[in-house]
């Protein structure tokens, strides 16, 4: 048997939380922080066989990996609007991922 820890965003963990259940695998989820942007994020623990790894990485790829999006939010530090202060540029901006670590568990026990 294995654990798996994904450490993915906030708001991903909701998502693919739902997916792994959808799929008939056990999660604990944890709020936890990132040690050095200080940001919350979420850190999940699924058991699995062995032979199930493989499956639950992928789904995590497919709901929390690397994606851009394009946001008109970001006001440019150059140009000054005439009414409102701050022009709004649009800028692509990378979200999601996991970061991932599989260990070997020793023991395995529901009291
Ligand atoms: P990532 O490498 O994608 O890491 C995202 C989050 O995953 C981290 O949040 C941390 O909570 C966890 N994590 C990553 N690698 C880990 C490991 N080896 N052991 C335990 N937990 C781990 P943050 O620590 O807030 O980092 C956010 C992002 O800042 C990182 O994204 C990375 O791009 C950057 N970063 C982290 N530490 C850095 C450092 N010492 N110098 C420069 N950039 C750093």
């Amino acid at each position: 048997m294995k654990i798996v820890y994904a450490i993915v965003s906030s708001d991903d963990g909701n998502r693919v939380t739902d997916v792994l259940n959808e799929n008939h695998f056990s999660v604990t989820r944890l709020a936890t922080t990132g040690g050095f942007l200080k940001k919350g994020n979420s850190t999940l623990m699924v058991g699995t066989d062995d032979d199930k790894v493989d499956e639950v990485i992928r789904l995590i790829k497919d709901t929390c990996g690397k994606r851009q999006k394009i946001t008109c939010n970001v006001p440019s530090p150059n140009i000054a609007s005439i009414s409102s202060g701050y022009m709004m540029m649009p800028m692509t901006v990378e979200l999601g991922g996991a970061t991932i670590f599989v260990t070997d568990v020793e023991r395995f026990e529901k009291i």
